[in-house]
């Protein structure tokens, strides 16, 4: 008997910022560079990413229950559904009530609790959004916080320092104890390297290192998340998709470096695209 391929469908809830690299903008073309059909479901427009000095800010929210109820009556299958940037608590619960209609037995739920970096959470985030955020956690499958996400979700103590691994290993069971089978913790700042630590319930943790290159821009976690995504859906297992992911971000900064790419600007992903597979 032949094994006929079945290609794989992600509904992405993101936003789309017109300029500066981040969100539906890469997480597009890094999902379809990897053979996955994407589906965006928008959460709100931006001419560029929040980092700029200014931006013009287009709130999708009201749009999103009659865009939904379309996509019902065409009664579409997700094998995925990736959630990233979300701009208040109304869209956190839409973005709740959607995993709840469309989450069948083998559909994959990604969430990136895009929140923070450095310590804080975005101006955006109130304590409200941040509690609905733990709540929407508990349809995840897999979750992709970095360090500052990471110690939201779990009420720990931000620090600069350097992180214990039991440290990182009690953040970590906490999140999976919140719904999630599987977390990576991201950016985790090691000497002269960047770590991620792995955590599968049940299994013992695993840590992937690249080496640190130039500082962090914009747009990596959202490049993180999608070829986690995209894996996940096409089978690839969790750790091999990792280090998929932070090889491949550190092509992009290399890059982006050698070609003065404005940190702000993101990373010039589309220069070492044909890498990934
Ligand atoms: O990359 C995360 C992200 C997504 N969307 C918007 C942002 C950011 C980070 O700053 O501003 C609008």
């Amino acid at each position: 008997m032949s094994f006929k391929y079945r290609q794989k469908k992600i509904a992405l809830i993101n936003d789309i910022s017109g300029y500066g690299r981040c969100s539906l903008a890469v997480e597009i073309p890094v999902i379809s560079a990897l053979k996955v059909q994407c589906c965006p479901l928008i959460t709100s427009i931006l001419s560029n990413h929040t980092g700029y000095s200014t931006y013009f800010f287009d709130d999708y929210t009201d749009k999103m229950v009659p865009y939904i109820e379309n996509w019902k009556k065409l009664g579409i299958h997700f094998d995925g559904i990736a959630t990233g940037f979300l701009g208040s608590k109304e869209q956190i619960d839409i973005v709740k009530d959607f995993i709840e209609y469309y989450k069948e037995d083998d559909t994959i739920v990604v969430i990136d609790p895009v929140m923070g970096d450095h310590g804080r959470t975005y101006a955006t985030y109130t304590k409200e959004m941040c509690a609905a955020m733990k709540r929407l956690l508990e349809h995840a499958d897999i979750t992709t916080p970095n360090l500052t996400e990471a110690c939201v979700l779990t009420d720990t103590q931000y620090h600069d320092g350097k992180w214990k691994l039991s440290d990182l290993y009690d953040m970590a069971c906490k999140i999976t104890a919140q719904g999630p089978k599987k977390v990576v913790i991201t950016g985790i700042i090691q000497g002269d390297f960047l770590a991620n630590y792995i955590y599968e319930k049940g299994s013992e943790p695993k840590i992937v290192r690249s080496h640190k290159l130039g500082t962090e821009r914009s747009g990596t976690g959202d490049i993180f998340a999608s070829i986690i995504s995209a894996d996940a859906v096409n089978g690839v297992e969790f750790s091999e998709s990792v280090k998929k992911a932070s090889r491949f971000i550190s092509r992009c900064i290399k890059k982006s470096i050698e070609l003065d790419i404005p940190v702000k600007d993101g990373v010039c992903f589309e220069e070492v695209l044909h890498t990934l597979k």
